[in-house]
């Protein structure tokens, strides 16, 4: 069975690295908050299964040309015949700066149903890995999160949200609304500083009866709150140069699940998201420069060292 099983929309991705106006040239990869859990993870060595729904077309085949690649199931994979694979466009408009566009609406991916989400969870994982992009997307797949979150948690599951805040595909009362309404399901609750309020803040996540809430800081580290504690632990991120932060958020997660899976305490568990965050800021890509585990303690060299 899988160790995690995360479901959402695993896009096409162009990547350019100047203003896009100007044209120029553009590198064509895959995007998807799950998807860069999915592959961190599994270049940790855990069992990752990706579920979503991609076109019958060259931009699926690529999603999942790419995901097997990585060593993610993508066994319950649906192909949609007539809605095309969606589209994001990652514009680096100036240094570290990036914009993101998206061509979704429409897409194979907005029509992940309940049965999608049933089908992703048999066997049930040991977690299950949502975010709050996927309930954003329509209609349908918010019904999926919900029979997702509700099927894992009949069936032991440790169940995992990210709040991954999207305002581009939601406003934040309808955001509130939904992601509130997943909490009585949720073991693991994570989300940066300013996506706490949307879910009524950690109050409203412990009265929910969340044990474990994660709050990610970006360059300022992060801190958990774990059952019965009065203070949070705390971890400060890595120094690294930046290149490019897009993504640095789900590799921070799959760090820190990776940590959760491997049965280390919270400190640890940090201290690996961190870790991951890092390799993620300090690379282009959303998930390409992730570690192996033999490449995770890479950061700890003088910088600049040459690895032979
Ligand atoms: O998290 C980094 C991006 O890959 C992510 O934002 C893409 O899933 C994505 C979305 O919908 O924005």
């Amino acid at each position: 069975r899988p160790d995690v099983t995360t479901l959402g929309e695993t896009m096409a991705c162009l990547h350019g690295d100047g203003p896009l106006r100007m044209g120029g040239t553009l590198a064509l990869s895959i995007a998807g908050a799950e998807a860069n859990v999915a592959i961190g993870l599994a270049r940790l060595g855990h069992r990752a299964r990706w579920a979503g729904v991609v076109g019958q077309d060259e931009l699926g085949a690529l999603v999942l040309r790419t995901l097997r690649a990585e060593g993610v199931d993508v066994s319950t994979v649906r192909e949609s015949g007539d809605r095309p694979t969606g589209l994001m466009i990652q514009e680096s408009r100036i240094a570290d700066i990036t914009r993101v566009h998206y061509y979704r609406a429409g897409s194979a991916g907005s029509t992940l149903s309940p049965a999608d989400a049933t089908a992703a969870l048999t066997p049930a994982p040991r977690l299950l890995h949502v975010t709050g992009i996927t309930p954003a997307l329509g209609d349908a797949p918010r019904a999926a999160v919900e029979q997702a979150v509700r099927q894992a948690r009949t069936a032991g599951a440790t169940v995992v949200l990210d709040v991954n805040h999207r305002s581009r595909l939601w406003d934040t009362e309808t955001a509130a609304k939904v992601l509130t309404g997943l909490l009585p399901y949720v073991d693991l609750l994570i989300a940066s500083d300013d996506e706490l309020p949307i879910v009524g803040g950690r109050r409203a996540a412990t009265d929910a009866g969340i044990g474990e809430i994660v709050i990610k800081r970006g360059a300022d580290g992060a801190e958990v709150w774990t059952p019965g504690a009065d203070t949070p632990i705390t971890r400060p991120a890595l120094r690294v140069p930046v290149a490019s932060t897009v993504g640095a958020g789900d590799a921070f997660v799959a760090g820190y699940l990776s940590g959760l899976l491997d049965g280390l305490p919270p400190q640890d568990r940090l201290d690996r998201a961190v870790t991951l965050g890092a390799f993620a800021v300090a690379s282009h890509g959303d998930w390409h420069a992730l570690p192996t585990r033999a490449e995770l303690p890479l950061l700890a060299l003088a910088e600049g060292a040459t690895v032979r």
